[in-house]
């Protein structure tokens, strides 16, 4: 009898349970191959998602318009930067090197969110960023604070926490300008008018054209598909499109009564293969900015290597004291 066979099997049945009972897979218990390897996947270009994603709204952080708008737009910055360490943590748990995903990131050869190879050139896209884009990320991301592995689950609830904050922040910024002067609101309305499909298609490809839905669905990782997530946020967009005086710049959107859901137009799903493929706006200019500041950042990571390496031997030295 061979018992790694024998082990596998135990703990395919015990992870069988587990997703069964609808309750959490932890880092030390056996998982499949395929279940590590989606987690891995997805979680890391989470993370390098929350990271890359500081650049559009960091590019604002010195044409703030008021001191109080900059120390807002900071605290949201530095945020991401955190949702992004959480992030590269609860894959570390999956046996991936953080050094390893780092590597993939600065190389291109990683994914991130589509919707931070768009620019941003107006401060009212600041506005767009955190009412659209983490209002998307919201959408999505609440239903993860459920998914099956216990880090990537408990990572989203302070995420979640903090992406509601950024949502409310970035509808208030356009709130400002829509209560402004008519330049003011037209800046307001050309900004939505810029970011509202790449935000649909944040959600992924459609359904039919997702291929790892299904399996992420069928363990508990992914809790809706692309196409329901999409379609809450639509419904949830448009009341709060109402209120701002922003039209939302689809010529298809309209209640439909029988589905008891908005409408909306097909998307540019070519432009979002594009954008995937590194035919953005700001695909190389996100990753050279990225690559700069992991080089730029060697001698603070060599210097606490050096202090760590000083604080073990110093340890060491007391430990030996002590026994002698
Ligand atoms: N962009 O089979 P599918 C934030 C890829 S950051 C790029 O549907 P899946 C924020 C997909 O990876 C929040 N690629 O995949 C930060 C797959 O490729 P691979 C970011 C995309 O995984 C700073 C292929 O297309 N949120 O909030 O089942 C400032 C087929 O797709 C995209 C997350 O990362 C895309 N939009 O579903 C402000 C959420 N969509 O890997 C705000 C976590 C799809 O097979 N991730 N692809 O080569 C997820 O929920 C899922 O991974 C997705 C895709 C719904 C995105």
């Amino acid at each position: 009898m061979n018992s790694a066979v024998d082990t596998d099997a135990a703990g395919q049945a015990r992870f069988d349970e587990i997703i069964a009972a609808d309750t959490r897979v932890e880092p030390t218990d056996w998982m499949p191959a395929a279940y590590r390897k989606t987690l891995v996947r997805q979680i890391s270009q989470h993370a390098h998602s929350e990271i890359i994603g500081m650049q559009p709204e960091g590019n604002w952080i010195t044409r703030a318009p008021s001191l109080k708008r900059k120390a807002i737009l900071m605290a949201k910055v530095q945020d991401e930067a955190g949702h992004g360490l959480y992030l590269y943590s609860a894959a570390q748990t999956l046996g991936v090197d953080r050094d390893v995903m780092f590597e993939q990131l600065i190389a291109g050869t990683a994914k991130y969110s589509s919707i931070f190879n768009y620019l941003s050139p107006s401060w009212a896209d600041m506005g767009s960023i955190g009412w659209l884009v983490d209002g998307a990320a919201i959408c999505n991301q609440v239903p993860l604070c459920r998914a099956s592995y216990g880090p990537y689950a408990r990572a989203m609830v302070r995420i979640c926490k903090e992406e509601s904050f950024h949502q409310r922040q970035g509808f208030e910024i356009l709130l400002a300008l829509m209560n402004g002067s008519d330049e003011q609101k037209a800046m307001a309305q050309e900004s939505v008018n810029r970011w509202y499909a790449p935000a649909l298609m944040m959600f992924g490809p459609p359904d039919a054209d997702s291929p790892n839905s299904q399996q992420s669905m069928a363990w508990n990782i992914k809790r809706f598909s692309n196409d329901e997530l999409r379609q809450r946020f639509v419904d949830m967009l448009v009341p709060q499109a109402e209120i701002l005086g922003i039209t939302l710049p689809d010529p298809e959107l309209a209640w439909n009564e029988e589905r008891g859901h908005y409408d909306f137009g097909e998307l540019d799903w070519g432009e979002f293969h594009d954008v995937l493929a590194g035919r953005g706006q700001a695909n190389t200019v996100r990753v050279n900015r990225r690559r700069d500041a992991h080089e730029g950042g060697a001698w603070v990571r060599e210097a606490a290597r050096a202090y760590a390496d000083k604080q073990a031997a110093a340890r060491a030295e007391q430990t030996q004291r002590i026994a002698s």
